[in-house]
């Protein structure tokens, strides 16, 4: 088994400090947060940026001044959002991939997102793709239900991403594929074999599903962005907590975890 690259969600799109006071938002917040989770074993930074509010934005420069900062501290590999908050266009979702980081992510579908709908009809897929592609990033595709596998499929297909093909699955979401590891074997075995896979539980689901990843040769994501809660009914006092308790059950399963660089070998990226 490769070693194990754990990705830090740190905010997310939706997440207010209503619901967790420990919510980072500014990018000095941000980039501190993510040094954090990097001691703690997280190789890949997930990152979504807020305006100084608090509501959620994909604005370049705030993007630009994040990605600065983090990279002041440490090497980790980042990788952005398209995804955006919901409700947002397409042309706004794809901001930051013009700072051409090392990675974004793509969504290969329309989920329903609890009361909403996140929307990525065909023609978004293929153009943050090839706006992908144009600026040589590797996508990490979103996966909210098992057909989204096939939709990626389909783009690689096309030449539209290039294999080996690395997927997020996001399990849980409500609207989406439920956070089960039946689902989660399901999904790892319908990719090809040589892909990379991680995955995001929401909620409850993050540590049992991250738990399996661990032992089935997958990767991890976790944070504030997926899970606020450290155990139930009592809130993450921040998102290294998080990492921490994974690299923890990794060590325990004697999976060692991935430093950044040996998380770009493991997804081909290249390594400076
Ligand atoms: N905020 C969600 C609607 C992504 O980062 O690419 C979408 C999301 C996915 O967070
Ligand atoms: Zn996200």
């Amino acid at each position: 088994m490769d070693k194990l690259i754990i990705t830090a969600a740190l905010t997310g799109a939706e997440v207010t400090r209503d619901h967790n006071p420990n919510l980072p938002i500014t990018p000095a917040e941000i980039a501190e947060a993510a040094y954090d989770c990097y001691r703690a074993g997280a190789s890949i930074i997930h990152l979504h940026v807020r305006n100084e509010d608090g509501t959620s934005t994909q604005a370049a420069d705030v993007y630009k001044k994040t990605i600065d900062l983090i990279e002041a501290e440490c090497n980790v590999i980042i990788q952005v959002s398209t995804g955006g908050a919901v409700g947002m266009s397409a042309e706004e979702r794809l901001q930051p991939v013009y700072l051409k980081p090392e990675m974004a992510t793509l969504s290969t579908g329309s989920v329903n997102f609890g009361d909403d709908v996140f929307m990525n009809p065909p023609a978004y897929l293929e153009e943050f793709a090839r706006v992908m592609q144009e600026q040589g990033i590797k996508p990490e595709i979103e996966a909210f239900d098992v057909g989204m596998i096939n939709n990626a499929l389909q783009l690689a297909k096309k030449g539209l991403v290039q294999e080996p093909l690395h997927f997020d699955f996001v399990m849980g979401v409500p609207g989406g594929i439920p956070g089960t590891v039946k689902n989660l074997l399901h999904m790892a075995e319908s990719i090809p074999p040589e892909s990379t896979w991680t995955v995001a539980g929401m909620g409850r689901t993050e540590l049992p599903l991250g738990t399996a990843a661990i032992i089935l040769g997958g990767h991890v994501r976790v944070g504030f962005e997926d899970n606020i809660y450290y155990t139930k009914g009592v809130l993450a006092e921040s998102n290294a907590q998080l990492v921490e308790r994974i690299a923890r059950v990794a060590d325990i399963h004697s999976r060692p975890v991935a430093s950044p660089d040996e998380a770009r070998k493991i997804l081909g990226l290249p390594v400076s």
